[in-house]
């Protein structure tokens, strides 16, 4: 019987080392059909304790999923937010949860959802990941490791609206 518990320590050990390795590449696959891609931190100078995450939520599962919060250990708070453009004014809206219905894809992505990453405890490090943990209306959790980068993975051109949208954001 002792045996096979050691077996068993043995096997999930074997399974934290995989799941290390995966936390190295892009994509992030929760239990239920839930995987996280592309999942990256805008970089900003160490006086900017607010920082914009970006991520690809895909659900292949069979049923809607619903993100309703994110933490992470490097950051004070964790909110889902929205960008919007009100009357020529770049704003954001603090989301309760965001519905990824079965079967489809969610991008957070500049200029609308994001995450705000609040009250950050150490600088972004340029080529670092920051750990983000995704939390599920269903009681799933995903772990990704955002990284960090200067600009959309794929390139992308965002630059000239993201001042205004993540500088100003700290204010509120
Ligand atoms: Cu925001």
């Amino acid at each position: 019987m002792y045996a096979g518990v050691n077996d068993r320590g043995a096997i999930i050990a074997a399974l934290y080392i995989a799941i290390a390795f995966l936390c190295a590449q892009t994509a992030y696959a929760g239990e239920h059909g839930i995987t996280v891609s592309d999942a990256w931190v805008r970089m900003a100078p160490p006086v900017l304790k607010t920082h914009g995450g970006f991520l690809t939520l895909t659900n292949d599962g069979e049923e809607s999923k619903e993100l309703i919060g994110a933490t992470s250990k490097n950051y004070g708070e964790v909110q889902i937010h929205l960008s919007k453009i009100i009357d020529g004014v770049s704003t954001m809206q603090r989301m309760e949860s965001v519905e990824v219905a079965a079967g489809k894809t969610v991008e957070f992505k500049h200029g609308g959802l994001h995450l705000m990453l609040m009250s950050a405890k150490i600088p972004l490090e340029e080529g670092s990941t920051v750990p983000i943990m995704l939390n599920f209306r269903s009681g799933e959790t995903v772990h990704v490791e955002a990284m960090v980068m200067t600009m959309a993975p794929g390139g992308g051109q965002m630059e000239e609206m993201d001042h205004s949208g993540h500088d100003g954001h700290h204010t509120h």
